[in-house]
């Protein structure tokens, strides 16, 4: 007779976002983000990117409806208890997800959270969303998100404010949640004014929470905001109250920042590797 298995299933959260060949951003942080936060990780890709560590020099979009059977397949199969989305890429590809988002109870008033990290280019500057779907982002996602997580320059192109200093982050917060997000979370990492400290900014519509963390000097935190919102997702997942989640994905970006390493030419990836226990060294 075999031996009989133990597993237990964990939570179980949805990446819908694009592939970096480089494994440090996109699908591939989001996964490792996941696993180090002990949930299960389904994937719904949106584009593949042709990438290493100094940039991208290619994007191939996955077909909008191609992008939305992968959510639907999974969501009334294996069920989700919280979805990400990452590199949305095009308005079509936006549009589809918000169709099959509402047919399948994600984000809105439905049962499954949806975190919005609206990432529109790399670390590098390439784009990785056309110009004219951040429209889509404002009225089709933010409406149905339960939290956005944008950085400064995604907040410049989204409401057209360029923060300088911890007064514009509140202003923005607030001009941010009046596009319709449940929740707020303003990420301080490219406001220069701060240079020991890396404030973010949670604001839940009543009140504002200060998030201080340490900053890092290192080029290398490509895929930074990425395992933010996926450890944000795994939280919610787990059924903690929103703050909660966000305070914990604080914390896990801060040690994966820290544990970055170099890698190739370029910025090398943030990494959750600190959390993977050392098995292999372990005897048999
Ligand atoms: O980190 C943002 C991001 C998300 N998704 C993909 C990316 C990047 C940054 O380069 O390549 C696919």
């Amino acid at each position: 007779m075999g031996e009989s298995t133990i597993g237990t299933t964990p939570p179980r959260v949805m990446t819908i976002a694009g592939t970096d060949s480089g494994g440090g951003a996109g699908v591939a942080a989001d996964l490792r983000a996941f696993a180090a936060c002990g949930v299960h990780g389904c994937v719904a890709v949106t584009a593949v990117t042709v990438q290493n560590s100094v940039g991208v020099t290619g994007v191939h979009t996955v077909p909008p409806e191609t992008v939305a059977a992968q959510i639907e397949a999974v969501a009334t199969d294996i069920g989700l208890d919280a979805v990400k989305t990452g590199m949305l890429a095009t308005t079509e590809i936006i549009r589809a997800i918000a169709d099959a988002c509402d047919r399948t109870g994600i984000g809105g008033d439905g049962p499954t959270p949806l975190v919005v990290d609206p990432v529109a280019a790399s670390m590098h500057g390439d784009p990785l969303l056309a110009d004219t779907a951040l429209d889509a982002y404002r009225t089709v996602l933010f409406p149905r998100a339960t939290v956005v997580t944008p950085n400064l320059d995604e907040v410049r192109l989204l409401v057209g404010v360029d923060v300088r200093d911890r007064a514009g982050q509140y202003e923005v917060a607030r001009m941010l949640h009046a596009l319709g997000p449940r929740h707020v979370l303003v990420k301080g990492g490219h406001l220069r004014g701060d240079t020991d400290t890396c404030v973010d900014l949670y604001y839940d519509g009543h009140s504002f929470t200060e998030l201080p963390g340490p900053r890092f000097t290192t080029g290398n935190t490509h895929g930074g905001g990425d395992s933010m919102a996926s450890a944000l997702a795994s939280g919610l997942a787990r059924g903690l109250p929103v703050g909660e989640a966000i305070a914990l994905a604080k914390r896990f970006v801060v040690e994966a920042v820290r544990h970055s390493y170099s890698l190739g030419a370029g910025h090398g990836p943030v990494s959750p590797l600190w959390a993977v226990r050392p098995w292999w060294r372990d005897p048999d």
